[in-house]
């Protein structure tokens, strides 16, 4: 055999053992968006149609938590991928230091309605399902996986992550009239560490895809005095505080199209500090950028590192990605409170 044969063979045979090993991180194919990974809902007439992957076999480095692939409202994409790939704590000076989570962890949580064999990750419940959220710092449960409460005025996923002691609520929420919340709460199995002033920050990833045609642009609400809301462009990749943007809303379109959505993280998701770097990126796609390259060793990597992508590529008609941050605060509790931001629809749908 010719030494690029030996290549070759040994490639396959790399595929075909990545393959048998299972969904860890696995690319989007067919098969992940067979059911009951895709759903579509209402289920008399459809306005949604999207698909989940659980947890542990999502995108990323670290992982990106309950993730989306392939959303479409009233039959038009929204997303292309959409999840959580970055999650990190920071201690207050004198605590416990900096750390960056993962995603990728199941935890135990409490539904009705689970579909399919032993191990399923899936299941429809016929009334919310309780987490640690509801329970807080309780850890048990009959279930790991996606949980998708469908309900006449919405639906909603939810799914309970484990990072060390730290335990993670969840959703996407989604409803008729096209908006979307992307939403998580933290809370923790306690310990002596986590008990002192700490600060939780997520970073979700949106790849949008509104037009179809690769060509959407981004503008954030103009910080300015008037009563009418004005927009600035953005031309070239940019991150950015809340602060510098009137209730911290972004709208993605494609003019092709005429129409898009409105990313709004308002007040109750916290602001940047110098530590959490910002509260939103705009990049242009790539697909070697699902998360930040995940340099968490070493002094000071557990801070995120989306920076590394501002390169001035153009965005002005391109394929997009908005990050966008949130954050709570836990001092002296462990409050699961529910953060992150809400999409709404914009123009003709
Ligand atoms: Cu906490």
């Amino acid at each position: 055999m010719t030494r690029r044969g030996v290549i070759c063979t040994l490639r396959r045979a790399v595929l075909a053992l990545l393959l048998a090993s299972g969904p860890a991180h696995a690319q989007a194919n067919q098969e992940d968006c067979a059911p009951p990974h895709r759903i579509e809902w209402p289920a008399d007439r459809p306005l949604w149609s999207l698909c989940w992957i659980s947890p542990d076999s999502s995108s990323g480095i670290d992982g990106s938590g309950l993730e989306l692939r392939d959303v479409f409202y009233k039959g038009q994409r929204v997303l292309r991928r959409a999840g959580l790939p970055l999650l990190n704590v920071n201690y207050d000076p004198g605590g416990c230091g900096a750390y960056r989570d993962w995603q990728s962890g199941l935890m135990d949580f409490e539904t009705d309605g689970i579909l399919g064999p032993p191990g399923s990750r899936y299941a429809e419940p016929t009334k919310p399902p309780r987490t640690m959220c509801d329970d807080a710092g309780q850890a048990g449960g009959n279930f790991q996986g996606v949980a998708a409460e469908k309900t006449s005025g919405q639906l909603v996923l939810t799914t309970q992550l484990q990072s060390g002691p730290y335990r993670y609520t969840q959703k996407w929420i989604f409803r008729p009239d096209g908006s979307i919340d992307a939403r998580i709460a933290f809370t923790a199995r306690v310990d002596p560490c986590n008990v002192k002033p700490h600060d939780h920050h997520a970073y979700w990833r949106l790849e949008f895809e509104i037009g179809d045609d690769a060509s959407d642009y981004v503008e954030a609400a103009s910080q300015n005095s008037s009563a009418a809301v004005s927009w600035n462009r953005i031309r070239t990749e940019a991150s950015s505080r809340n602060d510098a943007v009137r209730g911290g809303t972004w709208r993605i379109q494609s003019a092709s199209a005429q129409r898009g959505y409105e990313i709004v993280s308002g007040p109750d998701n916290g602001r940047a500090d110098a530590w959490a770097a910002a509260d939103a990126w705009v990049l242009k796609f790539h697909p070697d950028e699902l998360d930040d390259g995940g340099a968490r060793q070493g002094p000071g990597g557990s801070a995120v590192q989306l920076d590394r992508y501002l390169n001035g590529e153009s965005v002005d008609g391109a394929n997009l990605v908005l990050w966008v941050h949130a954050t709570d605060r836990h001092d002296g509790n462990d409050r699961c409170h529910f953060v992150g931001p809400t999409l709404r629809p914009v123009g003709k749908w």
